[in-house]
């Protein structure tokens, strides 16, 4: 019977545990994008993990929607990232990129020449980004062309390339919390009606073939996708979250990707309900490889989700955080350190590479 504590395949990686790093946005990379010399401390410290899935990080400088958010699209941060890679794989980790466009999740003075946000349709998100002034309200984005879609699945296709070169062990496309690519799968914020928009299977288009140019250059092994179907975060909303998720699951079933990642929780701190778990069982059944779940797990339900098959691998986001070796405090029933969410965002050391392991 599958434990959270054993060793698991993924593609050819073989996994210490099916305790997961959650992807994390920290906001400490600089103003540039290349990851500061802290998170490579960071990010070893969780090396215990089974999988660590790195903060999301921008493919393009139109893909940025925050302050001090990392990117994967210049010589620089590359160089960054894989010196990262490095630190993590000496000390046994496993890594994947979480490669990232917000849309319409932007403000225009992250963005080159003070543009626009791009997103599926123009409609503005009722919903706030954290800027180099403090949190503002998300500019009214521009709908893209047909050729920018090509330039932006363009651009996927390049940064996963340089996730590659970085020594990634593999890239998760993030599809889920209301950015670009979720924008395109769900009704409420996609109106197009070219074969982009309309019925599930044309709003799933943008993702597969997100999908299609990575797996250019990436084993499809090597590559997960997260989504988060019941999510409201970042004004989302879809007329039929069942059948665009379902739709969105048996279509990426064709691609053989080494992962679905669910985030179970309507909203990003809360635990899960009765409903986002029913949804995430739903997609359970249809999705016909690795299952990683995410959201409010503590050692008990993870084990539980393990030992009933409703997940293959647990993702822990705030117990990461502020745990470093949670695995092993899980497995021992160790206490946990409590996140401090006074520091989640920006800042130095102190609640990012502060927190201590046990001795
Ligand atoms: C919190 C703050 C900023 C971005 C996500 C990338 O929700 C994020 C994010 C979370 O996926």
């Amino acid at each position: 019977m599958a434990n959270l504590f054993e060793s698991v395949q993924l593609g050819s990686l073989v996994l210490a545990n099916r305790v997961f790093m959650a992807p994390l946005t920290r906001n400490r990379a600089d103003a540039d994008g290349v990851p500061g010399e802290l998170a490579a401390t960071y990010y070893t410290q969780r090396a215990s993990a089974g999988l660590i899935v790195t903060e999301a990080t921008q493919i393009s400088p139109m893909g940025k929607g925050y302050f001090n958010t990392p990117g994967i699209h210049s010589p620089e941060q590359v160089r960054a990232w894989s010196r990262i890679v490095e630190s993590v794989h000496q000390s046994g980790g496993r890594i994947f990129l979480q490669l990232w466009h917000v849309g319409r999740i932007s403000h225009s003075s992250l963005l080159p020449n003070n543009a626009q946000p791009v997103a599926p349709s123009a409609i503005r998100a009722n919903s706030q980004t954290l800027i180099a002034t403090g949190l503002a309200q998300v500019s009214e984005p521009v709908a893209l062309t047909a050729s920018e879609i090509k330039e932006t699945l363009a651009d996927y296709r390049q940064a996963a390339g340089n996730a590659k070169e970085a020594g990634f062990d593999g890239v998760e496309v993030h599809a889920a919390n209301g950015y670009l690519i979720d924008q395109f799968l769900r009704t409420g914020s996609n109106r197009r009606t070219d074969e982009y928009g309309g019925v599930a299977s044309n709003r799933v288009r943008f993702l597969t073939e997100t999908v299609e140019r990575i797996l250019e250059v990436w084993d499809s092994r090597h590559v997960g996708v997260r989504i988060s179907p019941t999510g409201g975060f970042n004004d989302m909303s879809d007329e039929n979250p069942r059948g665009t998720f379902s739709v969105t699951v048996e279509k990426l079933n064709g691609y053989k990707l080494g992962y679905l990642h669910i985030v179970e929780t309507a909203q990003n701190s809360k635990g899960s309900s009765e409903e986002d778990l029913a949804m995430s069982a739903h997609l359970r059944t249809l999705w016909k490889g690795f299952y990683i779940v995410n959201g409010g797990y503590d050692r008990q339900r993870g084990e539980e989700a393990i030992r009933t098959g409703h997940a293959d691998a647990i993702a822990y986001g705030r117990a990461f955080l502020a745990n470093p070796d949670l695995p092993r405090r899980l497995q021992l029933g160790a206490a946990l350190n409590e996140p401090d969410s006074t520091t989640f965002y920006g800042g130095g050391a102190a609640g990012y590479t502060s927190y201590p392991a046990l001795s």
